[in-house]
């Protein structure tokens, strides 16, 4: 008994050994697994919710491994040279029914409740709007006038410390602990608005207007990309939005206003 319940735990740690525990990062990283760290209440959730399908999961594929085996010892041909002729068991097929329906009802009800969580906004204190163009990006900040172009940097500009093709020559500034909505469209073909340590994921396409939302709570500097094929430099348009607290986010915005605005796409 004793060992049988040493093997059990040592399954379910290798289960919680691949689950995302493991990479914990703001940005992808070379052999990273699983998820980037979650720094809004959305991710938290999407996170949870990840771990706790994947014990489901587990469980499950534990469990009908198990019974194979003892099905395959048990009942094999040497022991049971002639084979029960049972073919059908009403209670049996109601379980095994019944089960897997119980299963999926306790796993629907939070998925559900997430999927609600994730696309209604709460009540937005900071609106951007992110338009996708081949090849980059377009935000503007309706409510402070704002309105500018967001390119990559080429591998000639990059600076100690930037990422190859995630870095932008404009990011997106936004203050932590703050409500806000991106409302999302294109000017040419369906582009996609993606920061995975968001749990953000919103399609933008042209002649309509998407909506998501975050809620930072880590100051810091996070990187997405383009997460809908769009084209031959699809790969070559990320999204970099840069968390700061309220005062550097009022001194940004001054900064953009006295700025000359130059954009070119939307
Ligand atoms: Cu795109």
């Amino acid at each position: 008994m004793r060992t049988k319940m040493r093997a059990f735990q040592f399954l379910f740690g290798i289960i919680f050994f691949l689950s995302p525990f493991s990479g914990k990062a703001d940005y992808p990283r070379p052999w990273q697994m699983y998820y980037q760290e979650p720094v809004t209440p959305v991710m938290d959730h999407i996170y949870d919710f990840h771990r706790t399908l994947l014990f489901i999961e587990g469980s499950i594929v534990l469990l009908v491994a198990a019974l194979l085996i003892f099905v395959i010892v048990r009942f094999r041909a040497r022991k049971n040279p002639a084979p029960s002729p049972t073919s059908h068991n009403t209670l049996l097929e109601m379980v095994w029914t019944a089960i897997p329906v119980l299963v999926l009802a306790f796993i629907a009800f939070p998925s559900i409740k997430l999927l609600y969580m994730m696309d209604v906004t709460p009540k937005a204190q900071l609106t951007i709007k992110a338009i996708g163009n081949q090849w980059y990006w377009t935000y503007e900040y309706p409510d402070h006038n704002i309105r500018f172009d967001s390119n990559m940097l080429p591998d000639n500009q990059i600076k100690a410390g930037q990422f190859r093709l995630l870095e932008v020559d404009n990011r997106v500034v936004v203050p932590v602990n703050t409500n806000v909505r991106i409302i999302t469209t294109s000017s040419d073909v369906i582009h996609s608005w993606a920061v995975p340590a968001f749990g953000v994921k919103r399609d933008s396409v042209p002649g309509r207007l998407n909506e998501t939302w975050f809620n930072v709570r880590k100051e810091g500097v996070y990187y997405g990309q383009c997460s809908e094929l769009c084209g031959v430099k699809h790969g070559f348009m990320p999204i970099v939005v840069e968390a700061v607290t309220q005062d550097k986010f009022n001194q940004w915005l001054a900064s953009k206003k006295s700025a000359p605005q130059t954009h070119k796409g939307g």
